[in-house]
């Protein structure tokens, strides 16, 4: 007899034989095992007698357990944490004159990609929002083959030489003997390692800025760091160095709100983008290039193979080409956004590599480390890294091999065609890839060195340009991240080393760190080369060149029993024509019995949803609702967190008295609700910090 299962039947009486009667399987396929065979019961093991021990003839069991025992691969040694959609890349300006890679030469024309963010420093399990850097890699999937733009949301990288990478990693991640801390680079072997490395600088800069907390995905630029080159038909080579803007605006959180937000949601980021694209708000970049010719980089006072330099916008301007489109979310993580390999290598015609040496190590590491991870040479036959045309060669076998190449033909030159049976490809003298021959027109045809270019000794000069270009604002979160970051460090010699080095960046900088440290201030740290003033780039600074918007941004509304029905109504319509989220939480999820007596289900309960989830916040209260909140320590904080990280807030009049309790003090952007409100919350409210938090 068929029953379904019921635990409180306990041991006695019927066999316990699962299928579900009726249910929502029904209509659906055959569950089977991997070898296609149907399964009558997936609850219940074979054993003999009905309380006997398991009986190893049960394959069903064994290939269920057995597969699930094996579902875990090595997490990648960087980058291990990552989000990924699909979309497409489209041409607006055609590229012909400068490069013959075929996905730059139509303009209209869509090649699909699939892109992923990733943090560097934590575990595949860690959160979205410790300060890092972020990985910004798309997969091109070009009709010409796989073109991988592998880069990050920060234009410069931490070392010039790929020698140096284990180091630097070794240094960053959890340390060797305790395994912590976890995703983060606040602690002694990063920072002894990094003040022991003056090159490093620069990018400490940018680590240390609002950059490494960003606020959505969506919200962050790219950068493919390399000087790459372009070359077109007739053979000329273009240098080139490669951004995605985000249509959307930079924009990041303050460094109290992403600690929050590591509490309120792990997956912030991740979620961020997923329910972004669900909802269709489709997250786009355009791609700009910066390109510039030989004689240009032999002027600058930088090495442009130098992956510790960026080229000011202002010196290059950026000439926009088209835009990328994330609309689909992948069907599967682990097939797709775990599965796919990036390498810098995977590069197309018309496209080519510099010798900047930290790209030429990338073009080892990524292939080999892949091979680790994914068990097998045949990996770029996985769905998700198989290019969309075809692909056809003389490579053979290895584990897991997923083609059946037919004929003898498994090598090359072969005369089989003249036999009648398929001889297979040929190569490809025109079309094909060649590698620019003029790549070594910098003076690299010496003798086999282990040095670096006089150039690239310069370490301060660009650290000093960012520094020079950020508002007042930006620079008190950089001075006071230097000061949070190596108060953790508990190996006394490296905070004056790193204030040392910071001197030749900037003198009041190296002093607020000290105070900030209360330290003396140390000796100057002798710079390999001096530094020089370059113009400063209005470019580099988030704060001057946010875009008031509330597009793909969230507002948190918090109603109770008897909030105004028709203002929550209006609001919700006006943030929605405003292109923002609205999100209304309430004490209860159920929801709020509003002033017309309906009730009205919540987005979110008050105390999963503080407002450190919301861009701006509202208090939509009735006397009543207000007098309730008020010994609601969540209501509260919900209140003071917006106000200290700086956040619009409105407010219905009778939601007063929980403002005073919050200590909420009025400036430009706490309102009560009207019309005003909605530009008031496409804004961060700078001026405000001052007045509610000591920073360096
Ligand atoms: Fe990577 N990097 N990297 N990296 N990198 C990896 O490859 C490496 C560097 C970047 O979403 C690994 O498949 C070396 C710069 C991203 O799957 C590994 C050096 C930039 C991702 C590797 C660098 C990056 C990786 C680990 C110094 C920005 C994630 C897993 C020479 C331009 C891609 C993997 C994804 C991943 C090596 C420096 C970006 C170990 C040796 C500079 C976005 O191969």
């Amino acid at each position: 007899m068929t029953t379904t299962f019921d635990t409180d039947r306990g041991n006695g009486g019927e066999t316990h034989q699962h299928v579900p009667e009726k249910g929502p399987h029904d209509g659906a396929d055959h569950l089977t095992t991997n070898q296609g065979i149907r399964i009558t019961d997936n609850q219940n093991s074979l054993k003999a007698g009905e309380r006997g021990p398991t009986l190893l003839e049960d394959f069903v069991l064994r290939e269920k357990i057995f597969h699930f025992d094996h579902e875990r691969i090595p997490e990648r040694i960087v980058h291990a944490r990552g989000s990924a959609a699909h979309g497409y890349f489209e041409l607006n300006d055609s590229l012909s004159d400068i490069t013959k890679a075929d996905l730059f030469q139509r303009a209209g024309e869509r090649t699909p990609v699939f892109t992923r963010f990733s943090t560097v420093a934590g575990g595949a399990g860690s959160v979205d929002t410790p300060r890092d850097v972020r990985g910004f890699a798309v997969k091109f999937y070009t009709k010409e083959g796989n073109w991988d733009l592998v880069g990050n949301n920060i234009p410069v990288f931490f070392i010039q030489d790929a020698i140096k990478f284990p180091d630097l990693i070794h240094a960053v991640k959890m340390e060797a003997d305790r395994a912590f801390p976890q995703a983060g680079s606040a602690h002694d072997t990063f920072w002894d390692w990094a003040s022991l490395m003056p090159e490093t600088t620069h990018m400490l800069m940018w680590a240390m800025s609002d950059r490494t907390l960003p606020r959505s995905l969506r919200m962050m630029q790219g950068f493919g760091i390399h000087t790459f080159r372009l070359v077109n038909a007739d053979g000329k080579s273009t240098f080139v160095k490669f951004h995605w803007r985000p249509k959307l605006g930079i924009q990041s959180t303050l460094w109290d709100e992403a600690l929050k937000l590591q509490a309120a949601d792990n997956d912030f980021h991740r979620r961020d983008l997923w329910e972004a694209i669900s909802l269709g708000n489709y997250p786009e970049w355009e791609l700009g290039l910066q390109l510039f010719d030989q004689e240009f980089a032999d002027a600058q006072p930088y090495d442009v193979l130098d992956s510790t330099k960026i080229i000011p916008e202002e010196v290059i301007p950026l000439r926009m080409v088209g835009r990328m489109v994330l609309d689909r979310n992948p069907d599967n993580f682990f097939a797709e956004t775990e599965q796919v390999a990036y390498c810098p290598a995977n590069i197309v015609p018309g496209v080519d590599f510099t010798n900047d040496p930290l790209l030429q190590g990338r073009l080892f590491s990524y292939l080999d480390t892949q091979k680790s991870r994914l068990g097998t040479a045949n990996f770029h036959q996985l769905p998700i890294n198989a290019p969309k045309c075809p692909v056809m060669n003389f490579q053979r076998d290895g584990q897991m091999q997923m083609s059946v190449p037919k004929g003898r033909a498994n090598y090359e030159p072969n005369s089989l065609s003249s036999d009648g049976e398929a001889g297979g490809p040929r190569e490809c003298p025109v079309m094909g890839f060649g590698t620019f021959e003029g790549g070594t027109s910098q003076g690299e045809k010496g003798d086999k060195l282990r040095v670096r270019a006089e150039l690239f000794a310069d370490h301060y000069s660009q650290a000093r340009l960012f520094w020079r270009s950020q508002q007042p604002s930006e620079q008190a979160h950089i001075a006071s991240s230097f000061v949070f970051e190596l108060s953790k460090v508990g190996l006394k010699q490296v905070p004056p080393r790193m204030v040392g080095n910071l001197r030749n960046v900037d003198e009041e900088l190296a002093r607020r760190v000290a105070d900030g440290l209360a330290i003396m201030l140390p000796e100057k740290n002798p710079a390999a080369r001096d530094p020089i003033d370059m113009e400063p780039s209005p470019a580099l600074s988030i704060h001057s060149n946010m875009i008031d918007t509330l597009r793909g941004r969230k507002v948190g509304i918090l109603v109770a029993d008897g909030s105004d029905a028709a203002a929550l109504k209006t609001l919700q319509e006006a943030i929605r024509d405003a292109d923002g989220q609205p999100f209304v939480v309430a004490p209860k999820i159920g929801g709020a019995k509003l002033s017309d007596g309906k009730q009205m289900k919540a987005d979110g309960q008050l105390l999963g949803s503080p407002s450190q989830l919301f861009d701006a916040v509202v208090v939509l209260l009735s006397e009543d609702g207000a007098k309730l909140l008020i010994k609601e320590g969540a209501a509260i904080q919900w209140l003071m967190d917006a106000f200290g990280h700086l956040k619009a807030i409105g407010y219905a009049s009778a939601a007063r008295p929980l403002l005073n309790k919050a200590g909420i003090e009025p400036d430009d952007g706490v309102v009560e609700l009207d019309k005003s409100f909605i530009e008031k919350a496409k804004k961060r409210y700078w001026q405000r910090e001052p007045k509610i938090r000591l920073l360096a």
